[in-house]
């Protein structure tokens, strides 16, 4: 008997939407009830690349914006062989955080590299099954004690990172086809209930029959 694939599943949105506690709290429950999953997040610090790019977010060295933007996708290629051996061996993969960080977060600065050179680096990277985007208002992300003090977390540029999603999720809506749609999920509300919206679409996706090969890029 062959082993399903592991569901691929990428958790984004802007600062402060409570991702990577949802994402912890998910992975947790998924194991609990016998679906094995691995967490896994971008950037990932721990590792040569992810150390220059944590140096970089806490001002600790410049860089000039589209090597930074290569750095951040170069951490994402480094676990490439790691992404596609976890979901062949049959477990699934819960990201905080993939390529459309990646493209957001350099879309959105000032005079920075123009959208189209953004999305460039990304192409070919496993895809993931399902998308999920956890929308936060601007209110709500204030009452959760404001922004820490990294690069960008600046009220104004988050407003245009929200954007530059918006964007995103619009482009690949439109694309259709092998683009499988974005879940929007608003956080404003209680942890447990954001939670309990996030579990039903996962498990139900991890129900899915999948493609036995890698998900395409
Ligand atoms: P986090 O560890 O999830 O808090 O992410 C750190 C910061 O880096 C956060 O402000 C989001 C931003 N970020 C995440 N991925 C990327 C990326 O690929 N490119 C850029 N420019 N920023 C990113
Ligand atoms: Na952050
Ligand atoms: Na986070």
């Amino acid at each position: 008997m062959t082993t399903k694939r592991g569901l691929f599943v990428v958790l984004e949105g802007m600062d402060r939407a409570g991702k990577s506690s949802q994402c912890r709290r998910l992975v947790d429950h998924l194991n609990s009830i016998g679906h094995r999953t691995e967490l896994m997040r971008f950037p990932e610090r721990d590792s040569a690349i992810g150390s220059l790019i944590g140096q970089y977010l806490g001002r600790k060295i410049e860089l000039d914006d589209h090597a930074v933007h290569l750095l951040f996708s170069a951490n994402r290629w480094e676990f490439r062989p790691h992404i596609l051996d976890t979901l062949a061996s049959g477990v699934n993969i819960v990201c905080d955080r993939y390529a459309y960080s990646g493209i957001a977060f350099t879309a959105a600065k000032a005079d920075g590299p123009d959208f189209h050179w953004c999305c460039q680096p990304e192409v070919g990277l496993p895809a993931p099954d399902l998308k999920i985007f956890l929308s936060v208002s601007p209110e709500a992300q204030a009452s959760r004690g404001g922004f820490g003090a990294e690069r960008y977390e600046v009220a104004d540029f988050q407003r245009r990172v929200g954007e530059a999603y918006a964007r995103l999720m619009r482009l690949e809506d439109q694309a259709g086809g092998s683009c499988p749609a974005w879940l929007t999920i608003n956080a404003d509300g209680a942890f447990d209930e954001v939670q309990q919206q996030l579990a039903k679409a996962v498990v139900a996706a991890i129900d899915c029959p999948r493609s036995a090969g890698p998900p395409a890029g």
